[in-house]
């Protein structure tokens, strides 16, 4: 373990007190993080917002988009907002795993303009928008960051803390499998375990409560699968005339393309969701040699190496297309 404590020497340990003095000096947070919630922004969300009520600090949870479904389990889940009013309460503003302003959505400029924003993330394609700035693309998850940050402020890690950053670290490492699983991860995973948070109890919440329509979703989507450059590339589109038939909701397509990538001999996992007509959203997954975030950067998105994502306008013959020349050039 002692490379690991390494790594939180020298500047990132100088940004966590700069964070800890920062969370001392103000009394009313915001806490937002990107539109498309997963488990690492809601549970880094909620982690620290019991961290900071811990502590006598007032503090309020907003999101452009409504929690789903299934993390509504999460401790605290309740308190989250979708409607921003008047911002001039805030003394602080926590943005958690999101790589710029932009991707918080519609009040993205709006929260941008508090005056101390603290950006804590680990994507790799973080644009440092704030000079408070804690991105460390070696680790899992926000959560995962934020273990560290409360560590250091000395507040005890109750139950409820350690349900939504476990639960952060879980879906961010999809379930402990990806590369980002690190031996500090499962240091963390097991500090957490001890705190409280039910492994069996959280995975079940996660991944063992899909709706039949979903399932029917995956059913439809599953027939549209196919395989190009000698098979090393899988993929899968939803339309939006497949969600309606199934009357399944966006959220029910997430971990669509990790069922991809689980076939032996793809290398490359893409899914096209038609968010809007002739507007795809796009995830990308690798398994190792092919980085995924630069394919994604090419149109304007990004992510980390094996997990990445961005949007194609266009039909899916033409977006599918656009996508394959650069996944080629990417040497597949
Ligand atoms: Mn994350």
């Amino acid at each position: 373990m002692t490379d690991y404590w390494q790594r939180y020497k020298g500047k990132k340990q100088q940004m966590i007190n700069r964070i800890v003095d920062i969370i001392h000096s103000c009394e009313t947070f915001l806490i937002t993080s990107h539109v498309r919630l997963d488990g690492d922004a809601l549970g880094s969300e909620l982690a620290l917002w019991h961290v900071l009520r811990d502590i006598g600090k007032e503090a309020a949870i907003y999101n452009g988009d409504k929690t789903p479904t299934i993390y509504e389990f999460l401790p605290g889940a309740n308190v989250i907002t979708n409607n921003l009013h008047s911002l001039h309460n805030f003394d602080a503003a926590f943005i958690l795993d999101c790589s710029e302003l932009e991707r918080i959505g519609e009040e993205g400029n709006r929260i941008g303009s508090i005056k101390q924003i603290i950006n804590i993330d680990h994507h790799i394609s973080n644009n440092l928008f704030s000079e408070v700035s804690l991105v460390d693309s070696d680790a899992s998850s926000t959560g995962e960051i934020l273990y560290h940050i409360i560590e250091k402020l000395g507040v005890h890690i109750t139950k409820d803390i350690a349900i939504n950053l476990y639960t952060a670290i879980l879906t961010d490492t999809g379930a402990f499998r990806y590369s980002n699983t690190g031996s500090h991860t499962l240091f963390v995973a097991a500090k957490l375990v001890e705190a409280g948070a039910d492994p069996r109890w959280i995975a079940e919440n996660i991944y063992e409560t899909k709706s039949r329509a979903q399932i029917r979703l995956l059913k439809d989507a599953l027939n549209t699968l196919e395989f190009d450059c000698q098979d090393k590339l899988g993929s899968i589109f939803v339309s939006q005339p497949m969600l309606q038939e199934a009357k399944a909701l966006p959220e029910h397509t997430e971990g669509f393309v990790d069922l991809i990538r689980s076939i032996k001999g793809v290398e490359v996992a893409v899914f096209f969701h038609e968010t809007s007509k002739n507007n795809y959203k796009i995830s990308l997954r690798s398994k190792g040699r092919i980085n995924v975030e630069k394919i994604a950067r090419n149109f304007g998105g990004g992510g980390h190496v094996n997990a990445s994502a961005c949007s194609i306008e266009g039909n899916i013959m033409n977006v599918k297309k656009k996508l394959l020349v650069v996944i080629k050039t990417a040497g597949i």
